[in-house]
């Protein structure tokens, strides 16, 4: 088992503010269409292909897979400027799939030696602004803040392994992935945006036809999935695949995996002083859910963080559609991930 980069007296109350955990301001949308903005990159952009049925996205497709418009240079940003270095820890997802909920997880592992579980950081600040998403850093030209945080680095993106620069794909640094059954994914997409833009007349009924050809922001979602499932199959050193119904189902062995996959094991000793199940209670759905930073704060691109927080099972898809739609989109998925070996139970 590796040795915890870290001191063992856990649980102290941090003494000075970590100047890079604040709240992030809003800043404008990166989600909306780029025609009226002054972005980088812009004419190669409004070359690529383009999608607009997951109303009011514009959406195109970049390497393979289908983004919204502002994203995009965020993605270049990252390929072209990122510098890995060998201790960063990222956990990378299709969006919907678990982020928040890993995010909260990983930075409370990495850092249960530095803050103590009733003046902690997630207490008073969103997941988000925990542990940022580097498209968004990059297409905000805040690439500073990835270079002032102090090592071990913890970072998220949504970003296909095929798009990642080598400095990523070679390095030594660890990935975490979280994947999640695609079908309670479209329901979380769409909630997201039907409560984040009550007026924008998307059907569930659109937004399941646009999924399931793949054609949703980040799909398709097969693709996304199997390039990482792939990779950890292949350097499980560097890849840790985490599935969001494994972990809501055992909690306990997936924090001990996630641990000891980021070299912060836990002792005998967390383990009997109930450390695991402290983390567990802080990142649960119902307890951040009900903090007031997650209540009331707004957080990127004008999103409330109240929308991060819908209901946190697995299976509401059940409420969501109709058998019919449900087994075609299973048997989409059951094509595309044939033979590869991951399989989600219906
Ligand atoms: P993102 O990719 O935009 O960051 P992400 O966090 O992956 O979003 O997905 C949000 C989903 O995770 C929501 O699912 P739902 O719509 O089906 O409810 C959200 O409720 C769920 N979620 C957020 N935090 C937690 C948590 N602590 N435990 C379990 N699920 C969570």
């Amino acid at each position: 088992m590796a040795t915890p980069p870290y001191p063992l007296n856990c649980l102290k109350e941090e003494k000075h503010e970590d100047p890079t955990l604040k709240p992030r301001s809003s800043s404008a949308s990166l989600f909306f269409p780029i025609e009226e903005g002054d972005t980088p990159h812009k004419e190669l952009i409004l070359s690529l292909p383009k999608e607009t049925r997951w109303l009011p996205y514009v959406l195109r497709l970049y390497e393979g897979f289908w983004w919204w418009e502002g994203i995009i240079p965020g993605i270049i940003g990252i390929q072209q400027r990122f510098k890995a270095r060998p201790n960063d820890i990222l956990i990378i997802s299709f969006p919907k799939s678990g982020t928040t909920w890993l995010k909260s997880l990983t930075f409370s592992i990495m850092n249960r030696h530095k803050y103590g579980f009733t003046n902690h950081p997630l207490l008073r600040l969103s997941p988000h602004d925990c542990v940022r998403f580097l498209e968004l850093i990059y297409g905000q030209g805040e690439e500073s803040y990835v270079e002032s945080l102090t090592s071990p680095r913890l970072l998220c993106c949504h970003t296909p392994y095929s798009c990642l620069p080598d400095c990523i794909t070679t390095s030594e640094c660890r990935i975490v992935y979280v994947c999640r059954d695609p079908k309670d994914v479209l329901v979380s997409a769409w909630y997201m945006d039907k409560n984040y833009m009550p007026n924008v007349p998307l059907s569930f009924n659109q937004a399941f036809e646009v999924f399931c050809e793949g054609r949703s922001g980040a799909g398709p979602i097969w693709d996304h999935i199997l390039q990482y499932w792939n990779e950890s199959l292949r350097r499980p050193d560097k890849f840790l695949f985490l599935k969001y119904e494994e972990m809501m189902a055992e909690p306990h062995q997936n924090l001990r995996k996630l641990a000891e996959f980021i070299r912060c094991p836990f002792s005998e000793e967390e383990e009997k002083t109930g450390v695991i199940e402290q983390i567990i209670e802080l990142c649960s759905f119902k307890n951040l859910k009900e903090l007031d930073v997650n209540k009331k704060g707004e957080g990127f691109s004008n999103i409330e963080n109240e929308l991060f927080f819908r209901k946190g099972v697995v299976g509401d898809w059940k409420n969501n559609m109709s058998p019919e739609m449900a087994e075609r989109l299973d048997e989409i998925t059951r094509e595309k991930l044939h033979g590869c070996g991951l399989t989600f139970s219906r």
